[in-house]
């Protein structure tokens, strides 16, 4: 899964997405190619900055940055189109539009989310975090971080399950970085079989996060290779999907992950 922020303040891609306050289509439309051409089978396509303490974006300026987006790749890119959103409205728009996949940082618990994801029929990506992105860096506590995040999402999937989402359209996220010290993350990483363990499929976004920084001090340029080690050791615990920024290095990890294991087999 190839990230594709259509942020102006993004971490990663710094705004290039953007010129003059808009979405720029032909710049998108551009690297979404690219990470096709490298390897992508997803892009996900994320208007609200969950950057910790990032400005809360309003429902009709997530739906200006996102709809025009999905609209503009839809059926022009061999990807499948993931919608990075919490928002129903952008949620069912998003669908309208073209995607093929709800993934939400705040697992459907915003009022009406649920219905929404639902009535789009389409499968949904259900992320743990703690807090809100405003502050939930401050102190994160937990009795037992895996222990409380495999309650959570086993929750969430009852709770989608209720709202009449298949539970073969679910996927799961432990959320790191989401309200989390580099020992939660760490704890998280090491217990992805357990959270395996829950039936759905893993998804897991480690590239470039603050624990390469804190652990090795590197800046956001410099995270790459602890960013496809992390991508490595997910995919060895289980993980189905990879969210990264740099798409061919990772694919090529991945890809030897892949080698591995079907050496294995035979
Ligand atoms: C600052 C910090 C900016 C973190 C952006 C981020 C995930 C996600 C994000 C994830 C799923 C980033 C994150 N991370 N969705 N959206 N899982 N499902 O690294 O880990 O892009 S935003």
């Amino acid at each position: 899964m190839g990230v594709l922020n259509v942020t102006p303040d993004s971490f990663s891609d710094g705004g290039q997405l953007y010129r003059a306050g808009r979405a720029d289509l032909d710049a998108i439309l551009h690297r979404a190619d690219a990470m096709v051409a490298a390897g992508a089978s997803l892009l996900d396509i994320g208007g609200e900055s969950t950057r910790p303490g990032a400005e809360p974006v309003t429902e009709a300026e997530e739906l200006a940055r996102v709809v025009p987006v999905v609209e503009a790749l839809a059926g022009r890119v061999d990807a499948m189109l993931s919608v990075d959103s919490s928002t129903p409205a952008v949620m069912c728009a998003a669908a309208d539009a073209g995607a093929h996949l709800i993934n939400d940082v705040r697992a459907l618990r915003r009022r009406g989310a649920l219905e929404a994801a639902a009535a789009s029929g389409l499968p949904v990506c259900l992320m743990h975090m703690q807090g809100s992105p405003e502050t939930m860096q401050a102190d994160p506590r937990y009795v037992d971080v895996v222990t409380d995040v495999e309650g959570f999402l086993h929750e969430r999937v009852a709770a989608c399950r209720a709202a009449g989402i298949d539970a073969g359209s679910i996927l799961l996220d432990p959320g790191f970085g989401f309200g989390k010290t580099v020992a939660h993350n760490l704890a998280l990483l090491a217990a992805l079989p357990r959270l395996g363990a829950l039936g759905h499929p893993l998804l897991v976004g480690l590239s470039r996060k603050s624990l390469i920084a804190k652990l090795l001090g590197r800046s956001v340029e410099e995270r790459l290779p602890a960013s496809l080690a992390l991508a490595v050791l997910a995919a060895e615990r289980g993980a189905s999907i990879i969210r990264a920024h740099d798409v061919a290095e990772t694919a090529d990890a991945l890809a030897m992950v892949a080698a591995l294991a079907e050496a294995g087999a035979a």
